[in-house]
């Protein structure tokens, strides 16, 4: 394909229940869409980078800025046969791995459409369908927590994971296992402690929980491995991996028992699927995180998460727990037992709704090589 022009757009969308992490709460997402136009079959790709730089360095208007000046003018004007061909060409640009992801993925979903396969199948995945958790941040009272555990079981889901803090953690913990005791339930506290709070820490271990994700700094796995050491629960790295160098470390050190990727997190596709290798080599397994992704980022997310050693539930979830009215379709819907059928058809295998996208666009700029 040959990259005649890149068109990046920011769409503004409220979603149905605010997000809160231990970093903040979001309301309303800022979403960078990239669109490639190739002459054949249109790429798209979402950046899944936040409105500020808190769960990573990079923001809406970092990656926009990383795009517009250098990245694609790095691809504009060549000619690509594949995805992975992308990561050399923009190497020589340092981090900004989710303005890279967002370029990168939309040449995948347009070789597949241009190759007629499902994306899952070009990327080398091999699971029909995927097993769905759910991701509930911090509430504003914990009834209000156990109200939404109970209606996301009820709608099948098969792993819960709450947001956690100093605070909001081990007696919230008590409640839910009060009610209930046997549950798939893990904790993600993104970085909200420090290993004085080692103590407090073991506690976590009275709850059977699949995983503490991230439990220390964004940065660290000296420190998660002396943490993990003294823990019976598992630890679960996503800040702190970058890429399949990270990955090997951190399971070298015993930072982590279990690896969460995340396709924006580490660049775009040909990452992720090195990152799933090593760790499916070491006998890690890894499941799929999710950053508020509308349908776009959403229909990569489920193909990503048919490789192999994506052996615990993602958190990839329904349209419907995000938006009133998500950008693609249909939209992504689960099974009452808790599953995504993972779409047979060519490329992605969601359609982009491009009159409500329009309708949504707060800023658009097209690229293109004057020469
Ligand atoms: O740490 O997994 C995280 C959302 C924004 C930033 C960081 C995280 C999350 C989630 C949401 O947990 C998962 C989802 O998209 O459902
Ligand atoms: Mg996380």
């Amino acid at each position: 394909m040959k990259i005649e022009a890149i068109t990046l757009r920011e769409i503004r969308m409220p979603l149905v229940h605010f997000f809160e992490t231990s970093f903040g709460r979001t309301t309303e997402r800022r979403i960078l869409l990239v669109t490639l136009h190739t002459g054949g079959p249109e790429g798209w790709g979402e950046c899944v980078a936040g409105e500020g730089p808190f769960y990573s360095e990079e923001s809406v208007d970092t990656a926009w800025y990383a795009l517009e000046n250098y990245l694609a003018q790095a691809l504009l004007g060549k000619t690509i046969a594949k995805g992975t061909e992308i990561p050399p060409l923009l190497t020589r640009v340092r981090g900004h791995r989710m303005a890279k992801g967002a370029l990168e993925n939309a040449v995948w979903d347009a070789e597949a459409q241009e190759r007629q396969v499902p994306l899952a199948r070009l990327l080398g995945g091999t699971q029909a369908e995927i097993t769905c958790g759910v991701s509930i941040g911090i509430q504003d009272s914990v009834e209000q927590l156990l109200e939404k555990i109970q209606t996301e079981l009820s709608a099948g889901y098969r792993r819960i994971k709450v947001k956690c803090k100093p605070g909001w953690d081990v007696e919230v913990f008590e409640k839910i296992r009060a009610r209930w005791p046997d549950i798939l339930l893990s904790c993600d506290a993104n970085s909200a402690y420090t290993l004085d709070q080692i103590e407090h820490l073991k506690q976590f271990d009275r709850f059977n929980l699949l995983m503490i994700e991230q439990p220390l700094w964004h940065d660290d796995f000296y420190f998660h491995a002396q943490l993990q050491k003294q823990l019976k629960t598992a630890i679960c790295l996503d800040e702190a991996i970058h890429n399949r160098r990270d990955t090997q470390a951190a399971i070298e050190l015993g930072a982590c028992r279990i690896i969460n990727i995340k396709v924006g997190r580490v660049g775009g596709f040909s990452e992720a699927v090195a990152v799933h290798n090593v760790a499916q080599k070491a006998g890690i397994p890894v499941w799929c995180g999710g950053m508020l992704e509308t349908g776009i980022g959403r229909s990569h997310n489920i193909a990503l998460s048919t490789l192999p050693n994506f052996k615990l539930p993602g958190d990839v979830s329904a349209s419907k727990r995000y938006w009133k009215e998500d950008i693609i379709e249909p939209a992504v819907e689960v099974s009452p037992q808790g599953f995504i059928k993972v779409p047979e058809g060519v490329g992605r295998g969601f359609k982009i709704k491009i009159e409500l996208i329009e309708k949504l666009t707060v800023r658009k700029k097209q690229l293109a090589n004057s020469n």
